[in-house]
This record gives structure tokens, C-alpha cells and sequence, in this order.
């Protein structure tokens, strides 16, 4: 039996119209084989983690898959390049990220690959609008989302 994960993506851009970017990014999740987009939050601006670079767009977005991790995640590395995404530095400015977030309840721990997404326990723009389409959620770790939330201050997010 194939079993329909409910999956969620952040997405972040600071280059070329970011607003715009996260919204072709929508419709390419769209279009995803084996996969259904099935919420997306609103969209949130901060200042980047890392100084000097222009500021952030991010949202989250929901998705349902028969797909597995890995094969989702070459699809989404496919929608990175589609819109231009240039792997030069590590941390670097870009047009497009596509981070997997949570994969059902999976834990998963591959060299590509790491599930729950690293640092996002002390990342706003990814608790906040994650929060929009998964309240109360409890992570496939143990951890939940809410004390997740108390440790994180909304400060310096602007809801768009
Ligand atoms: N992503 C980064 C570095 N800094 N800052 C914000 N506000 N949003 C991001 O998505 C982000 C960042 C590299 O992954
Ligand atoms: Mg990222
Ligand atoms: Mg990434």
C-alpha cells in the first residue's frame, strides 16, 4: 500500500522579486507529480541571518505525496534551478529556496538529507507560518511546535 505523507516546505528568496518567486514556486508545487499542494501561509519579510545580504521572503507550504523523501527533494532541487538558483556559496543570497521541513512523522537522518529540518526550532519565519497550517502540531521527534513558538520570539517578522 502506498501511504500519502503530509509534508511541509519552507520557502525562503531575497533576490529578483522574492513575493513573486515564492509564488511561481507555489505553482510549480502544484504541479508536482504524485502530489497534491494542499495549504500554503501567508507570506512573512525579515532581515537575513546573515548580515548584508537583502532581506528574506518566506512562507510554508503544505503538500500531500506518495513521492519519497528523496525523490521529492530532487523535485524540488529541479524547482530551485528552474528559477535560477545559483549554488555558489554556502548561505549565499538566492532566488529560491525549497527546504523539506517535516516528512510525515519520519525522522530521517541521510547524508542529503535531514528530517526535521536542522535549526528550524530557532528560525521564525519558518515556526510562524508553519504554525498558520500546522497548529499544535508535534514534531516526529517529540518536540512541539508550541514550546517550539514560546522560545521564539515573532520580533522582526512582518506578515506581508
Ligand atoms: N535563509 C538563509 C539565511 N538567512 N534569513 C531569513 N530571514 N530567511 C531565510 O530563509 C534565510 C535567512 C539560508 O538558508
Ligand atoms: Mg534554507
Ligand atoms: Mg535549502
Amino acid at each position: 500500500m502506498t501511504t500519502i505523507e503530509r509534508v511541509y516546505i519552507g520557502m525562503g528568496s531575497n533576490l529578483a522579486d522574492p513575493a513573486e518567486q515564492l509564488r511561481e514556486a507555489l505553482k510549480a508545487l502544484a504541479q508536482l507529480p504524485h502530489t497534491s499542494l494542499s495549504g500554503a501561509s501567508c507570506f512573512y519579510v525579515s532581515d537575513s541571518l546573515l548580515a548584508g545580504q537583502p532581506r528574506y521572503t518566506n512562507a510554508v507550504a503544505a503538500l500531500d505525496t506518495t513521492l519519497e523523501p528523496l525523490e521529492l527533494l530532487d523535485a524540488l532541487q529541479a524547482i530551485e534551478n528552474d528559477q535560477g538558483r545559483k549554488r555558489l556559496e554556502r548561505w549565499g543570497p538566492r532566488t529560491l529556496d525549497l527546504d523539506i521541513l517535516l516528512f510525515g512523522d519520519r525522522v530521517i537522518d541521510l547524508p542529503r538529507l535531514k528530517v526535521p529540518h536542522y535549526h528550524m526550532q530557532a528560525r521564525a519565519f519558518v515556526l510562524y507560518p508553519l504554525a498558520e497550517l500546522a497548529p499544535g502540531i508535534t514534531l516526529a521527534d517529540g518536540r512541539k511546535l508550541d514550546e517550539l513558538l514560546a522560545a521564539c520570539p515573532f520580533e522582526g517578522l512582518e506578515r506581508i
